[in-house]
């Protein structure tokens, strides 16, 4: 880290604001709007009255979208160029931080409403960042006249347990109580890394073979949410994606390149609020989130350069540890909601999400 070499190779997470429209309910309450937008000035404003006056708190990220901004958008504004690096043999993760109720599930899986007959190979305009960056791996895979293999894991976190989303299992109650009682555990995998012991690695051939293995995943996760009473609120998911590509050197050499990518939805952060009142409340239920509250841990000690990170503390942090302050690309993408009903959490959320900003990964492209 000392090296000038080392530092020169540093780059800064980098961090993205979403801000959702007002929703039907918040449209007939009238709800004041406290946010808003500039999405051509990077700029996001919070307006608060305080004591009668108006104060304005204005925060500055590398991208913001503002209520208007559609999948699309965002995704070719923001996720086209990570996927690219992954092809280019990056590891790269994608979070997705907020309130529950601001967007995350919505920008990092999309919704699928009544799809209409669409032409072939066509995604959604709900599509979210999950199929767009299937659909973009696929379309660059088949246009290049190379090898490749593409393959996927998507897992569940909730309550420190580790549920496999495309395991084929039969789902029955019993079988999910079993699940319960013996989650997937998680090992050092040798490299410094870590692996979750028999996850399901499923090799996918094209994207429409990974669009009935996300239906199996969501499906999977409803039953699990109905039968064991959770709250979707509560879990973080990770859907990864790990593509090797034989490439020929000119001289003729073989060469393997291998990017992944991290695509992950994390458990709402209002059960971290800084507001003191909640957090004892919440703490009372036993709904603190370990692995949520240690993300927020790992990234005090990254940006204020304590010597100790805790990434042991939690399964997340373990999971995505080369992802905050190691060799993965990382972006943050912080949801909001605009109404004044929110505006606590949208501040705890903005200074969260600006904090962040000044973590610097040093990536390195995978090649043998
Ligand atoms: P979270 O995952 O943060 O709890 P959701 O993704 O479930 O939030 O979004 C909550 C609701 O708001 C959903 O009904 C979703 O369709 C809607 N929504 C969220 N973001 C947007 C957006 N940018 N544009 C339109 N609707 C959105
Ligand atoms: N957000 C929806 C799934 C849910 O919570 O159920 S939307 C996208 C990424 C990962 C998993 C599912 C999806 C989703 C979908 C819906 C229904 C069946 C399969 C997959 C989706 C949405 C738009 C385009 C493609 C896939």
């Amino acid at each position: 880290m000392s090296s000038r070499q080392d530092k020169e190779k540093a780059v800064n997470v980098q961090v993205l604001l979403r801000c959702r429209p007002f929703n039907d309910d918040e449209l007939r309450s009238n709800a004041p709007q406290v946010v808003t937008c500039n999405d051509y000035q990077r700029e996001v404003a919070v307006t608060q009255i305080i004591a009668g006056k108006q104060i304005d708190r204005v925060f500055t990220f590398d991208k913001v979208f503002g209520p208007t901004a559609r999948q699309k958008d965002l995704y070719d504004q923001a996720i086209i160029p990570i996927v690219n690096e992954v092809l280019e043999g990056f590891n790269c993760t994608i979070f997705a931080y907020g309130q529950t109720g601001t967007g995350k599930t919505y920008t990092m899986e999309g919704e699928c409403r009544k799809a209409k007959s669409r032409p072939k190979g066509q995604l959604p305009a709900d599509a979210g960042v999950i199929p767009r960056a299937v659909k973009q791996i696929f379309d660059t895979l088949e246009r290049q006249n190379t090898e490749y293999s593409v393959k996927v894991t998507f897992l569940e976190l909730y309550n420190e347990e580790i549920t496999d989303l495309l395991a084929p299992e039969e789902i029955s109650k019993v079988a999910l109580e079993e699940r319960q009682k013996k989650p997937l555990p998680l090992m050092e995998d040798g490299k410094g890394g870590v692996l979750v012991r028999g996850l399901e690695e499923e090799i996918v051939t094209n994207s429409s073979e990974i669009f009935s293995l996300l239906e199996r995943g969501s499906a999977k996760r409803r039953t699990a949410e109905t039968l064991l009473n959770k709250q979707s609120s509560r879990s973080h998911s990770l859907f990864s994606i790990t593509i090797h590509i034989k490439e020929a050197t000119p001289e003729g050499e073989e060469l393997i390149k291998c990017g992944k990518l991290n695509l992950v939805d994390l458990a709402g952060s209002e059960n971290i609020s800084r507001s003191g009142a909640r957090e004892g409340r919440a703490r009372e239920a036993g709904e603190i989130n370990k692995s949520l509250l240690t993300l927020g841990r790992v990234i005090t000690a990254l940006v204020e350069h304590l010597g100790h990170v805790p990434y042991r503390d939690s399964k997340l942090t373990r999971l995505l540890r080369d992802s905050l302050g190691g060799r993965t690309k990382t972006c943050i993408i912080a949801t909001v909601s605009p109404s004044v009903h929110c505006l606590d959490e949208t501040l705890s959320t903005l200074d969260y999400a600006h904090r962040a900003k000044s973590i610097k990964n040093r990536p390195e492209v995978n090649q043998k």
